[in-house]
């Protein structure tokens, strides 16, 4: 058995703010087993586990291996490197579709950026916002310029449950709800999430609701389910969120952690598995000036710091 785990720490091509904190490098782990990779990247405020943490609990998973002793990790982000390592991954995979844009930055400069797009024509059939971060009327006026300059495009709108009932429902009230695909959680909590749906029409997604592991149900007004398995863990845990999500009738949307391309690259894949007609959420490459694989596909390990590596 051939094991091995390796920190990174990729630069970001500008400084980017997660929940408040400001991360220059992406930092993480892979782990490769008999040949075969996965990654380990708990995200700063959206993971509850730290890298510190998830790094003592690879070593740990990797001696018991190594002992030929099971193992049964407890943190999510260790969950998904390590199941994604030693799992059989289907042969035949769909090749997977383009992932929808993620526009990131202040509505004004979104504005003025809209003149020279990055995408070719034509426009893509849906585009991903985060809201509730700057002031609603900005947010608001940035949101219909959009979907005046292009018809064809859904939006999807993302709150990180940033806003009270209250100020949802204030802003649901005045979207082109004929060009929202979905907003992902509005509110901190399932109910308010609801309520704003029920009082304003808009479609709803939910992304947090799932990481946390909170109770939710059905509604006509949920649409799709958004899945970050680097949040989520076990790769069997998103497996019965995907079975929900079918009996249910809800889109699957396989999204990141901002990984990197080698964490791309396997969310890819489960998206082709899991969710072989929707677009997924990993528009979030471009962030990263550096790459974990050579064109050949092939790890670049003398660029990784080795943490674990063993072999019998
Ligand atoms: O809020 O969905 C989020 C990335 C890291 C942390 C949280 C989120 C995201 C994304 C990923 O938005 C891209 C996507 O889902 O389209
Ligand atoms: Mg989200």
């Amino acid at each position: 058995m051939e094991l091995a785990l390796y920190r990174y720490s990729l630069p970001f091509r500008q400084p980017l703010m997660f929940k408040g904190k400001r991360l220059s490098n992406r930092e993480g782990l892979v782990v490769c087993i008999n040949g075969q990779w996965g990654e380990i990247a708990p995200l700063i405020g959206f993971s509850t586990e730290t890298l510190a943490e998830a790094e003592a609990e690879s070593l740990a998973y990797l001696a018991a291996l190594e002992r030929g002793e099971k193992f049964s990790p407890a943190l999510p982000s260790v969950q998904f490197g390590f199941d994604c390592a030693q799992r059989s991954w289907p042969i035949n995979l769909p090749t997977s579709l383009a992932p929808y844009p993620l526009l990131q930055g202040a509505p004004a400069e979104l504005i003025a950026s809209l003149a020279t797009p990055d995408w070719q024509v034509p426009p893509p059939s849906r585009l991903k916002l985060k809201v509730a971060r700057y002031a609603m009327e900005e947010e608001l006026a940035l949101i219909e310029q959009i979907a005046a300059q292009l018809p064809n495009t859904k939006l999807i709108l993302d709150a990180n449950g940033g806003w009270l009932q209250e100020e949802a429902h204030r802003f649901c009230k005045r979207l082109p709800l004929a060009q929202i695909d979905y907003l992902e959680e509005p509110c901190a909590g399932f109910a308010d999430t609801i309520a704003v749906a029920e009082a304003t029409g808009v479609a709803i997604a939910l992304d947090e609701t799932l990481s946390r592991g909170e109770e939710w149900r059905s509604h006509p007004q949920l649409k799709a389910l958004v899945i970050k398995p680097t949040l989520i863990g076990s790769l069997s845990a998103c497996e019965v969120l995907v079975q929900r999500a079918r009996a249910c009738n809800l889109r699957v949307v396989i999204s990141s952690s901002f990984e990197s391309d080698l964490g791309l690259g396997l969310l890819a894949r489960l998206a082709s598995e899991w969710a072989p007609n929707e677009p997924p959420g990993l528009d979030t490459g471009h962030w990263l000036t550096d790459h974990m694989m050579n064109p050949a596909g092939e790890v670049k390990t003398d660029s990784l710091h080795c943490l674990y590596l063993a072999s019998s």
